[in-house]
């Protein structure tokens, strides 16, 4: 495959300024017919006119009305002599939505007829300069069966509808608003919608849909809910404005991505919608708030400034993935559902990006090359793209950073541009600050791939009452950059003495002040600095908030991680503190083959917190969640992943039964007793009593005892919501309970037509640990079982994430077995969902792309297998270019 490299960059040797389309929608064979307005870019030489078009059909080329000789490329249709530097071309070619297995571009669905277009699924509906700089002013016509499709739509405003013969209609809509391709959507399907009429601000009305299938309309509520509050969070926090008349979603339930941002018409995955108490969890809730919010932000980041190529992405994604994180937060409430949020963000990243970033697709948030743009839909290019927008923002403060945003769309709204554009707007409205003195160092972060470790040391001098902190930044190589330059990296810190109270932050040659927390600002090598005043020896709490994106080496004792876990009023870094202990003891256990044991001091301390009336139960729930299998892993350079599962099923057994009292008493009084409402305190709740009912029940049958087993069935038969059914059910199957079996299928009775309960039940069973001792590898076996089931189907990327997906990346210990089947499965999986549906399996194939990290005999039998996929002649580039950087 063809490598594309940033550097090649140049713009289009032609601009469309206007496109007029017509569709003759039929799901077998749909007619496209498009008017462009071409005008040719003068600051090139001439050239002949090179449109994108993939497995689409040309019937006719006409330019200016006339013929005109063309020819067809791979993937392109040339005109070599375009009749001036300004005409207009028709083109008429068709497309099979039916037989459209990748969804991309338009394809069928059972409701009707989608389109998704990023990042280049325009050429697959028609002939286009498929690139985001080329940005047009879109009318739309469609016409297609009423009865089959009785909702037509597009983006932007609807100009008119009507009957037309045969039993067909139409609808016709123009987007006031230059779009580039990515950014174009159809629908055409049976559907219905909840509506809602706003007034913002500055007086305006604006229609709000949430459009979905018939029966799903019950469970519009929350998307709605989230859509106006996304309107009034961006006009109240950016001073950005809802600039449509329209604004419509429409869920989907065959979708590779959560959701897409279509100017005007935002189509989502159905798993990012719908959501009832009955069939959505508190976490689906929040799912539903912060992916309604991150496609509503993109109207202004991404859509109104769009990217100028596919390179900076991050420009839009970092940015819009920053503000759906803040977005969220504010909805959460008070600093410590605040603080909830962060550590939740937090710990994905830890858990997704940074192994990324360590391995064979390690890139820059800012990539230099790629073969398929699919795969650089990424951790990196969205999460780690995040952080440093946020570190922006921490270095210039946050009415700098508001003052920056405001610059950024005074310069460039309506244009696409790059990610240095960004930087250097946030950096010009704010002069003097670190991020504007330091703006080219501070952009390595862009730059460079990997994650950089921070060391830091402190030395306590008792007769000057004072403590020197040395800060050094060291990165890894990675592929294609052997040496890394420094990076500029915000520590937001504090200290604490023995007893836990804040101590003064206060440096050589400063004034006193009552400050106890700041911001430091490493960007060299290293930097050593001497806080004054200073009567005990220190315990440093650095990083709070996770304030960079880096490792953190400080060499704290674990008494000092118990002073910080105890008393640390950044609440981020007392969970850190938590689960460093618990990281470090797991780490322990499985280097040894003794029996896994927890500290008795460890315990007591998780015990202090459950028990301790002052936090908050997410907070809790948090803290006494051990790291999962697989991040505790990816800390060996090479991982034993059943040592690993033996140690976290052994310290889970410990917590159980140690803590037994304290989770009784969690139980008893983590109870909502009033109408469900998925905000932060009531889903806390929920999240300790269904952890505490966990480890009750794992306790009894460790026990014998029947009677948490009967308690955890009665809670999952008569539970009001969602989240304490499957809170309940998730107790029981984690057990293995004998109550299990009965419960799951009850659930599968209760629910078999709700497609996202039925991924859940799937999903359930596919992430159940595996037994210890004799019984090991049934779940593996029941999966492969569920395979067969009627209802599941690699067809549909939800069902296949649900049970695929949850296996190989949420389930180590099932799928790295010792005798391969797993990557067995995955071989063949890979294989047949390549041929329908590249980017599904691409993501697959990533699965094993950790392959180097893991002890034999694993690590051979995995990279067999991944040679086995590569050597297949008909992968797709996007499978392609991951198995094959996976084995470089
Ligand atoms: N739909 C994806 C997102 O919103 C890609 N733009 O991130
Ligand atoms: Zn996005």
């Amino acid at each position: 495959a063809l490598t594309i490299r940033r550097a090649d960059y140049t713009e289009p040797a032609y601009w469309i300024r206007n496109v007029e389309l017509t569709f003759d929608l039929d799901p077998a064979k749909t007619i496209v017919s498009s008017r462009l307005v071409i005008e040719r870019n003068l600051s090139l030489p001439p050239q002949p006119l090179k449109l994108h078009g993939e497995d689409i059909t040309l019937l006719r080329v006409q330019a200016n009305g006339e013929s005109v000789s063309f020819r067809q490329e791979p993937g392109l249709l040339v005109i070599d002599n375009p009749p001036g530097d300004n005409f207009t071309l028709d083109i008429r070619n068709t497309c099979c939505p039916d037989k459209n297995t990748q969804l991309s571009g338009l394809f069928s669905s059972d409701s009707g007829l989608f389109t998704q277009c990023e990042a280049e699924g325009f050429r697959r509906i028609t002939y286009f300069l498929d690139r985001p700089d080329v940005m047009a002013v879109y009318t739309v016509l469609l016409r297609a069966d009423k009865k089959r499709y009785p909702v037509l739509l597009s983006n932007g405003n609807l100009l008119e509808e009507g009957e037309l013969e045969g039993g067909r209609h139409y609808a016709k809509w123009h987007d006031p608003f230059r779009k580039p391709s990515y950014l174009f959507a159809v629908v055409a399907a049976d559907l219905v919608a909840r509506e809602q009429q706003i007034r913002t601000r500055s007086g305006r009305d604006h229609l709000l849909q949430v459009y979905v299938r018939r029966g799903d309309l019950d469970k519009t509520e929350h998307a709605m809910n989230s859509l106006i509050a996304s309107v009034v969070w961006d006009e109240a926090r950016f001073k950005l404005p809802l600039d449509l008349e329209r604004f419509m979603i429409v869920a989907v339930g065959d979708f590779n991505m959560g959701a897409m941002e279509n100017k005007g018409l935002n189509i989502f995955n159905t798993k990012f919608v719908l959501a009832s108490p009955a069939t959505a969890t508190d976490v689906d809730f929040a799912g539903v708030e912060s992916v309604v919010g991150h496609e509503y932000f993109h109207n202004w980041t991404g859509n109104r400034i769009t990217c100028r190529d596919w390179f900076q992405l991050s420009l839009k994604e970092g940015l819009t993935v920053f503000r759906d994180q803040e977005f969220s937060m504010d909805m959460a409430g008070g600093p410590s559902a605040k603080a909830v949020k962060r550590i939740e963000d937090v710990r994905g990243l830890r858990q997704v990006q940074f192994p990324e970033d360590a391995g064979p697709m390690a890139h820059p948030v800012r990539p230099d090359e790629y073969q398929a743009i699919n795969n650089f839909y990424t951790a990196t290019v969205y999460e780690k793209g995040a952080e440093v927008v946020r570190m922006m923002q921490t270095l210039v403060g946050r009415e700098g950073f508001e003052r920056g945003m405001t610059l950024y769309f005074q310069r460039h709204d309506g244009f696409a541009v790059t990610c240095d554009d960004f930087a250097q707007a946030i950096a010009d409205a704010n002069p003097g600050s670190m991020l504007s003195v330091r703006l080219d160092k501070f952009k390595n972060w862009y730059a460079q791939a990997g994650t950089p470790q921070l060391k830091a040391r402190g030395h306590y001098n008792a007769e000057q009452r004072s403590y020197t902190l040395t800060l050094a930044q060291t990165s890894q190589p990675s592929p294609g950059q052997a040496h890394k330059l420094p990076y500029v990296i915000p520590v937001q810190m504090g200290l604490l003495g023995p007893d836990g109270q804040a101590l003064p932050v206060q440096l050589e040659g400063e004034y006193p002040s009552s400050a106890t927390e700041r911001v430091l600002v490493l960007d060299e090598p290293s930097l050593s600095l001497t806080f004054v005043n200073i009567d005990v020896p220190p315990v440093p709490s650095l990083l709070r908030g996770f304030s960079a994106p880096v490792r953190l080496d400080d060499g704290l004792s674990n008494d000092e991680l118990l002073i910080l876990l105890k008393h640390d009023s950044d609440p981020f870094n007392r969970w850190e503190a938590g689960q460093r202990l618990v990281l470090s003891a797991m780490m322990a256990a499985t280097r040894s083959d003794a029996p896994p044991v927890l500290d008795a001091a460890i315990v007591e301390a998780l015990r202090s917190v459950l028990r301790d009336e002052t936090l908050d139960a997410a907070f809790k729930e948090l803290v006494l969640t051990l790291p999962n299998e697989r991040y505790v892993a990816e800390q060996f350079e090479v991982s034993d992943p059943q040592r690993i599962h033996v140690v976290h099923e052994a310290m889970r057994d410990q917590l159980a039964a140690e803590l037994h009292a304290d989770w009784l008493w969690a139980w008893d009084n983590h109870q909502v007793n009033e109408g469900y409402r998925p905000d932060a305190q009531q889903s806390g709740y929920r999240a300790l009593a269904n952890r505490a009912l966990a480890m009750l029940v794992r306790h009894a049958v460790a026990t014998g005892d029947e009677v948490w087993q009967g308690k955890a069935y009665g809670r999952f038969k008569t539970a009001g919501n969602m989240t304490e059914r499957l809170g309940a059910l998730q107790a029981l199957v984690e057990a293995h309970a004998a109550l299990a079996e009965p419960a799951l299928a009850r659930f599968y009775e209760m629910f078999k037509g709700e497609a996202l309960v039925i991924d859940k039940w799937f999903a359930l069973q596919a992430g159940a640990p595996e037994p210890i001792g004799p019984n090991a590898g049934r779940v593996f076996e029941r999966i492969q079982a569920l395979m067969k089931h009627p209802d599941f189907s690699l067809k549909n990327p939800n069902r296949a994430r649900s049970l695929i997906f949850t296996l190989m990346s949420a389930n180590p210990a099932a799928f790295h077995r010792a005798d391969a089947a797993g990557y067995a499965l995955w071989e063949s999986l890979v294989t047949d969902i390549d041929a329908a549906n590249p980017q599904l399996a691409s993501r697959l194939a990533r699965m094993m792309e950790r392959w180097r990290r893991l002890a034999e005999p694993w690590q051979s039998a995995a990279r067999d297998a991944l040679a086995r996929v590569a050597a297949q002649p008909n992968l797709s580039d996007d499978t392609r270019e991951v198995v094959s950087r996976a084995l470089e």
